[in-house]
């Protein structure tokens, strides 16, 4: 049995994906981001990061006791490795796959994430970092629409680099970005969209409509997610060691 502890942004959504694709034995631990569980040595024992997603597999590849991985990338590839599926087998693509989970990891999610933290919960908007990170998240669909001018997936074939990427193409609407411009990256959008694993997972991920894009929150919900509870939380932890 795997314990997927998600909530419903793009990072848990990729893996809901995937849970779904492979039909793994799983049930679903659902945190609300805003009222700070994931701050608690109970999931730092899980996550020493504090963040969304995690996985705990009872009965790990390997065996031996329940596995705790985080960070949405090494759970993908730890589910492919479990399923057997959704990496390519051959070296060539199966490393282009790795590199464009790798890129979804490194770019698209968080330069993504700096654009909707500046546009939709920073309290005192800022023209210069909204400029920096929507440039730049354009910028980084300019790179799927390329790369999808050559290929129909990412990697050719469907694999967990196309299931990273796809929850963040979902989410872009809330920054006000129109995939509609990026002809390529919106055929592979609904290509993608179509599967019904992926229709599936998406019960478990708010959609961002682009109305819903200014977000106020109370002083304790900004405390927990960028201010004070969150710094606590982790100096807690080396405190301790
Ligand atoms: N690189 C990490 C990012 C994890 C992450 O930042 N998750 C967000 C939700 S998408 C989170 O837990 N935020 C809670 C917080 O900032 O306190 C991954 O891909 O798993």
């Amino acid at each position: 049995m795997i314990d997927l502890h998600g909530c419903d942004t793009p990072n848990g959504h990729k893996v809901a994906i995937m849970l779904a694709e492979t039909g793994l034995e799983h049930r679903v631990v659902q945190y609300n981001l805003f009222e700070g569980r994931h701050l608690t040595s109970e999931f730092g024992a899980i996550n020493p990061n504090r963040r969304l997603p995690a996985l705990v597999d009872h009965m790990p590849i390997g065996g031996g006791e329940p596995l705790a991985l985080f960070e949405s990338g090494a759970i993908l590839l730890y589910l492919a490795e479990k399923s057997g599926r959704f990496l390519p087998d051959a070296p060539r693509l199966r490393h282009t796959a790795v590199t464009w989970l790798m890129w979804q990891m490194a770019s698209l999610g968080p330069q993504h994430g700096q654009a909707h933290h500046f546009l939709r919960y920073c309290p005192q908007p800022d023209a210069y970092p909204v400029q920096r990170y929507t440039r730049e998240a354009r910028r980084l669909f300019d790179v799927l629409e390329t790369r999808l001018t050559q290929a129909d997936y990412l990697a050719e074939e469907y694999s967990i680099a196309d299931m990273a990427c796809w929850p963040w193409v979902r989410a872009s609407r809330a920054i006000d970005m129109d995939i509609a411009e990026w002809p390529r990256l919106k055929a592979w959008f609904d290509r993608v969209g179509a599967r019904d694993a992926v229709k599936t997972a998406g019960a478990v991920a708010a959609d961002h409509p682009a109305a819903a894009r200014h977000m106020t929150l109370t002083a304790e919900q900004w405390s927990v997610l960028f201010g004070d509870r969150m710094l606590s939380a982790v100096r807690e932890d080396s405190a301790m060691s």
